[in-house]
């Protein structure tokens, strides 16, 4: 089956960390209503969603995300750039323990899920301001010896590789070249979001669609043009908080019960 893990939203969401977006206030009830239709659009798609209960002492756990890199043959829990973020993770590999082998970023190495795009054997890994060298060694470390090929690819004016470049079919991804250098998915169709919505290429791809944040008509359109199939989720208060659809689960096959 295909598991989506998640965490509720924080009360203190609004507090959370901010590098690219002006901090704006923020509706809880609001974010948390959204947060469920979310989790109801992993669900019509066929997740089977395992939802741990929220921290309010740490803003941004609901971008569980960040906290963890799940291959099928082992997960890496990451050491995330911002160190307010770094309680995230104890939770989350208890969590994944159930269903992986684990490995840890370690210090002085840091990542942040949002730097790494899996796609087949190939891993891409934002070498952003959360991402350091350390940390994108130590997982290239942790996966090459299962066949990945582990890249470190520039980034500008975003926090994570997948503001930028997320896949949305095997073949294919959806990007944003004003914000990463796209040469490194040469071998990949390229899909660009519309210049008019520069948030738009963060996309999360599930076996039975892609979900994306439904502010974002006119790049869905280019999307649909191409044959793929879209769910849109207002996500608009997560959105104020530096957030958007890949960063709010972990999705990843597993034979056991959720
Ligand atoms: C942060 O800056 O860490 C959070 N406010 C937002 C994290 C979003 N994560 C993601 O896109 N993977």
């Amino acid at each position: 089956m295909l598991l989506a893990i998640t965490r509720g939203v924080s009360a203190r969401l609004a507090e959370g960390e901010l590098s690219f977006v002006a901090r704006e206030p923020i509706d809880l009830a609001l974010a948390r209503t959204q947060h469920r239709r979310y989790v109801e659009a992993l669900r019509a798609l066929g997740c089977t969603v395992r939802e741990l209960p929220a921290d309010d002492d740490l803003a941004d756990s609901v971008f569980v995300e960040d906290t963890a890199v799940v291959v099928d043959e082992l997960a890496v829990v990451t050491r995330p750039g911002a160190p307010s973020r770094r309680g995230e993770t104890a939770s989350i590999a208890a969590a994944l323990a159930a269903y992986r082998p684990l490995r840890e970023i370690l210090e002085p190495g840091t990542l942040d899920g949002g730097d790494v795009l899996v796609i087949g054997r190939r891993v891409f890994v934002g070498a952003s301001a959360r991402s350091n060298a350390d940390g994108i060694a130590q997982l290239r470390e942790a996966l090459t010896p299962h066949g990945y090929r582990v890249q470190a690819v520039a980034l500008r004016d975003c926090l994570h590789l997948k503001s930028a470049v997320t896949a949305v079919a095997a073949d294919t991804v959806l990007v944003n070249p004003d914000w990463v250098d796209t040469r490194p998915f040469d071998a990949f169709r390229q899909i660009r979001i519309d210049p008019s919505e520069p948030h738009a290429a963060n996309t999360l791809r599930l076996p039975q669609g892609l979900i994306q944040p439904a502010c974002f008509p006119r790049t869905r359109q280019r999307l649909e043009a191409a044959g793929i199939v879209v769910t849109g989720v207002d996500l608009s208060e997560l959105q104020k908080a530096e957030g958007a659809v890949t960063c709010c689960s972990l999705v990843f096959r597993t034979n056991h019960a959720a």
